[in-house]
């Protein structure tokens, strides 16, 4: 269903126009209420009456998380406090949350932006949602929930965790739609196998996965485990929250970005250049009719590649691919860089290992090492021991290091762990653990 057909429909040119309207009209409003911004475009001498079509865009300054840290919790915020009624803020992994603030307006157009986002999963009005992003200061559970209802679907607020209380639900409530990030649905899923309960056979039609990087691997475990069709989401809470983008449940082809809100740009991370549509780079992203917390040319460190080709859902907007992964998260062995889902994508199909993997670091004065920790399945453990049990570890390691020298094109140290050791996500899947750095010769 394409809930907005003269919004998500609309050609090139009248999008174009939109698009630079509400550009100036962004501007200008940083220019003028942000001390940041009106500092940051005076010393590239440009004046917000030098924006002229959406080229001009490029002459903009970047904006980077530091920047959001530097003016905690409140100094990026374009409005006075009393028109604000929603605060979000995301964890980071070091030192003060980055802050976000909404007016009743953003909440309106993001509340739109997931209802779109929905309709474009393949929800309807009137189906059920099981939402199992985390309610919180976090902007999954929040978000999804306000689309839901505004597309008017029956909303159940589970939040993230009690995964046996999920499933309860699950069961008695039958929705069709479930939302959450890839890797908690598969502990889910994994929970009704434990528990005799066919994950195939619930009401369940479309998952909503978003929040973490995955991969089609991924995806095709997902659908296969739980008889759904899954879809990407992909949001952050700087630039508004889930639904900056959505895949469609038609094509499942790239992600519909919401071109009517955002401008997204693909750049080179190193040299800062543009880089043309189909190649991989960092997702900078410009909103358009953010009230509180506009923002401009924001490096998300996500690493993605733009499609401006139709699809054949019908919607016109540029789409994004899959989320390779995250800048930091990108791991480099003897040169060859290596995000962790594309280590993923090379795992799901074997069946002697369970969905569930991390890959650890430990850093040496200059040298890294890094273990891939995969989980052997239920079903090989049980059927061997002793010799046996090693010689299957043996060949599993040999089958896996394969998979990934031919794929990755690295060599990765293996180690395999017995079942149900690998830590199980409740929320977003910590795949990278860095150790505290080793001294040299210790
Ligand atoms: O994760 C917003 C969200 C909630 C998106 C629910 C989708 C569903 P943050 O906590 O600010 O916001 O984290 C944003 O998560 O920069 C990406 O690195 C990652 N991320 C989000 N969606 C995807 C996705 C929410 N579909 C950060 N694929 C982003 C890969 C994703 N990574």
């Amino acid at each position: 269903m394409i809930l907005h057909p003269k919004v998500e429909c609309m050609n090139g040119d009248e999008k174009e126009k939109l698009q630079l309207h509400r550009l100036k009209q962004t501007v200008h409003a940083v220019y003028e209420n942000v001390p940041f911004y009106k500092k940051a475009f005076d010393e590239k001498e440009i004046h917000p009456s030098s924006i002229h079509s959406l080229d001009d865009l490029q002459k903009l300054p970047f904006t980077v998380k530091k920047d959001l840290r530097d003016h905690y919790p409140f100094g990026l915020f374009a409005v006075p406090q009393d028109h604000l009624v929603r605060l979000h803020a995301s964890s980071g992994t070091s030192g003060k949350p980055t802050v976000v603030g909404y007016t009743e307006g953003d909440i309106e157009r993001w509340s739109d932006m997931v209802a779109r986002s929905i309709a474009i999963a393949g929800g309807e009005p009137g189906n059920v949602l099981h939402n199992a992003y985390g309610y919180g200061l976090f902007t999954g559970g929040l978000g999804l929930h306000n689309g839901s209802e505004r597309l008017g679907m029956v909303t159940v607020p589970v939040s993230g965790g009690n995964t046996e209380r999920q499933i309860l639900l699950i069961e008695d409530f039958k929705p069709q739609v479930i939302c959450g990030t890839p890797s908690y649905i598969l502990t889910i899923a994994e929970k009704m196998e434990e528990l005799g309960i066919d994950p195939r056979a619930t009401s369940l039609q479309y998952g909503i996965f978003g929040a973490e990087p995955w991969s089609e691997e991924m995806r095709a475990t997902l659908e296969e485990k739980l008889a759904i069709k899954a879809m990407d989401i992909y949001g952050l809470s700087e630039v508004m929250g889930p639904g900056v983008a959505m895949e469609c449940h038609e094509a499942q082809n790239g992600l519909h970005i919401m071109d009517d809100h955002f401008i997204a740009e693909i750049i080179n991370p190193d040299t800062l250049e543009p880089v043309p549509d189909g190649e991989y780079g960092e997702l900078v992203f410009t909103s358009l009719t953010k009230e509180a917390f506009p923002i401009i040319r924001y490096r998300t460190g996500d690493i993605a590649a733009l499609d401006r080709t139709p699809c054949s859902c019908g919607r016109t907007s540029v789409r994004m691919s899959r989320v390779k992964g995250r800048i930091d998260d990108m791991i480099i062995v003897r040169g060859v860089n290596v995000f962790p889902s594309e280590i993923e994508n090379c795992l799901f199909a074997n069946e002697d290992i369970v969905p569930h993997y991390q890959v650890h670091i430990e850093t040496e004065g200059f040298r890294e090492h890094i273990e891939l920790h995969v989980e052997m399945s239920e079903k090989l453990y049980e059927t061997t021991n002793g010799d046996e049990a090693h010689a299957a570890t043996e060949l599993l390691k040999q089958t896996i290091t394969k998979k990934i020298k031919d794929t990755c094109l690295v060599t990765l140290k293996i180690k395999v762990f017995p079942p149900k050791t690998i830590p199980r996500s409740e929320g977003k899947a910590i795949r990278v653990v860095r150790h505290a750095q080793k001294k040299m010769g210790v």
